[in-house]
């Protein structure tokens, strides 16, 4: 209870899922990304980098003009970022190290590759934070906002790209998932336990 107590005081952490063995860690709170101490939270941004609503306004916020300056460099050089893949940046002024942008699908209808491209999303965040020598990493529930990917297939997707990455990382050790809304928790909650993950309910 006592190790947790920093985190309650921030009011965001609701359980916690540790996982199969003492390297890997899966956690499940329910709050805001740009107040979750990792060394990089992920980013639901949309191809032009620029910023957005959302998880995205919220960063920008909450980060300072660095992390706009640096997408900005990052434009210039490529010209913004494809759907499914990522880019990474200064976190500015937030807790985190990085922020890696990454963009989901637009949800369709499911007929257009939705499933594959949100899985990218995940393997091509994971991919950048190993890179970056990250050992934290926070994800939202990219694609279940602006975008309408269903929550309960967006869910099942997250969970599976993590975990199926997680077996080989060899940087990245704990993902945090940062649900902002109770059902987006629920179902991640649902994911990870059919996964035979262990659940610790933190009281209070
Ligand atoms: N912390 C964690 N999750 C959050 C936060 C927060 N502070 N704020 C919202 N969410 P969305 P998308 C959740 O719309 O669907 C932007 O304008 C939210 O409840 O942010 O991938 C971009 O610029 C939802 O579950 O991203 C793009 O144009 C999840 O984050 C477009 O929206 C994703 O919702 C991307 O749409």
């Amino acid at each position: 209870m006592a190790a947790f107590g920093k985190k309650l005081m921030y009011g965001i952490f609701k359980s916690n899922f540790r996982v199969v063995n003492s390297i890997i860690m899966i956690r499940l709170i329910q709050g805001d990304i740009t107040r979750v101490n990792v060394d990089a939270i992920v980013n639901a941004a949309n191809s032009s980098l620029l910023g957005g609503g959302g998880v995205d306004g919220a960063i920008h916020r909450a980060g300072g003009p660095a992390i706009l300056e640096a997408c900005r460099a990052i434009v210039a050089r490529q010209g913004g970022c494809k759907t499914g893949e990522a880019v990474i940046t200064t976190a500015g002024q937030l807790p985190a190290r990085f922020v890696i942008h990454t963009v989901g699908p637009v949800w369709n209808g499911g007929t257009n590759g939705e499933t594959g491209k949100l899985e990218s999303c995940y393997a091509n965040s994971l991919k950048l934070a190993e890179e970056n020598g990250c050992s934290s990493v926070a994800f939202p529930n990219i694609s279940t906002g602006v975008y309408r990917f269903p929550k309960q297939q967006a869910a099942e997707i997250a969970v599976r790209a993590v975990t199926g990455f997680m077996k080989d990382a060899k940087q990245v050790n704990t993902v945090i998932f940062v649900c902002f809304d109770s059902e987006n928790f629920a179902f991640i909650r649902h994911e990870l336990s059919q996964k035979g993950f262990s659940q610790d309910e933190i009281p209070g």
